[in-house]
């Protein structure tokens, strides 16, 4: 065992006693079910604070993160503009309930950065943005199916529960209890990659479908990125069919350049949700896209979506501070050969250990997959061998690199991340995979 194993294995005996205590009143000791790692096992982790790319856990080991908040620490832990924005504005108040020029500058940096996106409305999490969206939708076209793929999360609202990705596919769990099974029969699960079987779809439920939701790379089955031409013929079938486009950029929002994915693969969604990034770090989400849909919703039009919380200051002036660093020329760039190199790094190592396996990646999204085979959608994903992923999980987690504790997430590599990170990465993977190579061999 490395030194740095037995290090992190003797010192973790702080995470599990407040774990322990933790678990008498969260349920399962978290408040969302992947932080759990059931699917990974080990040690519970509690972790106390983060800087840059690391985390630092309770018993004071560093972990090179790749979970990054499930991606919205795009600009590393502790930004220090995000962190003095934050005390700056807590001085002045935290939420009035009544509109700031705050909640027009972020709207605006978004907006600029968008311009498809015409209108905009703040919530405070992507679910609410994405359950909203898809209300907006049956809202003005009257029609009560929607469309989403298999292997796709969009949050926890009900419309989404059926065949999900993130955390009901790490828990297995398919259709969820407690969804009424005459709204879970209004969503319609389709294979991502796959056109055809959404043009299928569409002919017996023509004109009853209110629209589509999409992740435009999907990250919650693992990253899947999608086939040439995948988007925009599901455009041209949403637009041929009355139905609406929703693209759910929870993640992807200025994730691989400061805006939206969709100028990468020539698509402009009637809506678009974004999460995550926008708020850095503090709960912000968002929903937008033609002005003439956007109205809809109150005090313009009878589509009712409030928050109490919606746009508040300090989320705002975080939010701000966020995307104003992420306009710096060369930052994607720079980030994503960061990634690349992670990628194509993994890919060696994993064969130089002869362990058949995809990486898929894209931008500074990435995913290992234990399988011979691509993996272009959620069955191929499920297909993996995923026992495999939890003690790669393992391994690399006892030698200090944290990556996403679910083969269905994705690995998230940041601005803060640099190339001696990825050196200690590939390192650390090469003893992983022998590891796990010479016991499968044994
Ligand atoms: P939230 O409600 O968790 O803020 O956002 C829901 C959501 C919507 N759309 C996409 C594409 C998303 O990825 C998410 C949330 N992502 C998961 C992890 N992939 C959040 C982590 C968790 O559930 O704890």
């Amino acid at each position: 065992m490395s030194t740095a194993q037995t290090r992190l294995k003797r010192e973790r005996k702080r995470s599990r006693e407040i774990f322990e205590r933790a678990e008498k009143v969260l349920v399962g000791g978290v408040n969302s079910p992947v932080r759990a790692f059931k699917s990974v096992g080990g040690e519970p982790l509690i972790i106390e604070r983060g800087s840059g790319q690391y985390l630092y856990d309770a018993d004071g080991n560093e972990l090179l993160d790749y979970v990054c908040s499930w991606g919205a620490i795009i600009l590393g832990h502790a930004n220090p503009a995000i962190g003095e924005a934050l005390a700056e504005q807590a001085r002045r108040g935290t939420s009035f309930g009544v509109t700031t020029e705050l909640e027009l500058e972020l709207a605006s940096l978004i907006t600029r950065a968008i311009p498809f996106i015409e209108k905009i409305r703040f919530v405070s999490s992507g679910t609410e943005a994405t359950m909203s969206a898809v209300r907006l939708a049956r809202g003005v076209t009257k029609r009560d199916f929607i469309v989403k793929f298999e292997g796709c999360y969009h949050g926890h609202a009900d419309s989404f529960l059926s065949q999900a990705g993130s955390g009901l596919a790490t828990l297995g769990i398919a259709e969820c209890p407690g969804v009424p099974a005459a709204l879970a029969a209004l969503t319609l699960n389709v294979p991502y990659n796959d056109l055809n079987a959404v043009e299928r779809v569409f002919s017996p439920y023509k004109d009853k479908i209110a629209a589509v939701i999409v992740e435009p790379i999907a990250a919650n089955m693992g990253v899947v990125p999608p086939e040439t031409g995948f988007l925009r013929g599901l455009q041209e079938i949403c637009h041929r069919n009355g139905a609406l486009l929703i693209v759910d950029e929870v993640i992807t929002g200025f994730r691989l350049r400061n805006g939206s994915v969709q100028e990468n693969f020539g698509i402009e969604a009637d809506l678009t949700v974004l999460g995550k990034i926008i708020g850095g770090g503090v709960p912000v989400a968002a929903y937008g896209g033609r002005a003439d849909l956007m109205e809809q919703v109150a005090p313009l039009g009878p589509v009712y979506q409030a928050g109490t919380l919606a746009g508040n200051p300090l989320a705002m002036r975080a939010g701000v501070a966020a995307l104003k660093q992420l306009t710096k020329p060369g930052l994607y760039d720079e980030m994503t050969q960061v990634a690349q190199r992670l990628a194509v790094g993994l890919r060696t190592e994993l064969k130089d250990a002869g362990i058949s396996a995809q990486v898929n990646a894209i931008g500074s999204l990435a995913t290992v997959f234990f399988t011979p085979e691509p993996v272009r959608n959620y069955v191929d994903a499920k297909h993996s061998n995923t026992k495999r992923y939890a003690r790669f999980f393992r391994e690399m987690l006892d030698r200090g690199i944290m990556l996403a504790p679910s083969q269905f997430e994705a690995a998230f590599v940041s601005a803060a991340h640099s190339s001696q990170d990825i050196d200690r990465t590939l390192a650390a993977a090469r003893e992983a995979l022998q590891a796990i190579s010479s016991e499968s061999a044994g």
